[in-house]
């Protein structure tokens, strides 16, 4: 039994239901493309799932997980796009400033979110190792993708609903 009444409050939630004329786009980094390529492919194939047509998914790509945030700051300011996903990987082993690519993109992606209003989808892999990305990545199992395809989807919705 719930702990609130829907009766007595207004609920909102987003669907999952693609409007039909919506633009998404997609920000990819280049780095770690072996990982990188997998989330576009699970991302794209995600979106068309919920009903989005190839035409409406565009894809941007960028060097590295840094550049992702100024990336999507100017695809938000087009206005074009009902939602951005940021996708990259930062694996921990192949890099001693881990921290400091995680913390400037994830921030960045937050913002970009906050100051512009469009959905901002943080699909950033940040793993320990190679082995982990590829688990989160793979096609034939765990790719986070098709989440990111959901999350963007349901947030668009409920941006709507509100
Ligand atoms: N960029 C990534 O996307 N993933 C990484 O694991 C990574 N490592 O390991 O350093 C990485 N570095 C590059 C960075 O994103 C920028 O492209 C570079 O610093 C230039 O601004």
């Amino acid at each position: 039994m719930s702990s609130y009444s829907e009766a007595e409050a207004q609920a909102y939630s987003g669907s999952l239901k693609v409007a039909e004329n919506d633009a998404y786009v997609l920000v990819a980094s280049r780095y770690n493309d072996f990982i990188t390529r997998e989330l576009i492919d699970g991302v794209t194939n995600g979106l068309k799932f919920y009903g989005a047509s190839e035409k409406n998914i565009e894809l941007v790509r960028v060097p590295g997980a840094m550049e992702i945030p100024l990336a999507a700051k100017w695809l938000a300011a087009t206005g074009r796009y009902c939602a951005i996903i940021c996708l990259g990987s930062v694996i921990r082993g192949a890099t001693t400033h881990y921290e400091v690519v995680v913390n400037a993109c994830s921030e960045g992606v937050a913002r970009v979110g906050l100051e512009s209003g469009v959905p901002t989808i943080f699909g950033v892999l940040t793993t320990e190792n190679i082995e982990q990305a590829i688990e989160r990545s793979e096609m034939t199992l765990g790719n986070k993708g098709h989440e990111f395809a959901a999350t963007a989807i349901e947030m668009v919705a409920l941006k709507r609903s509100i």
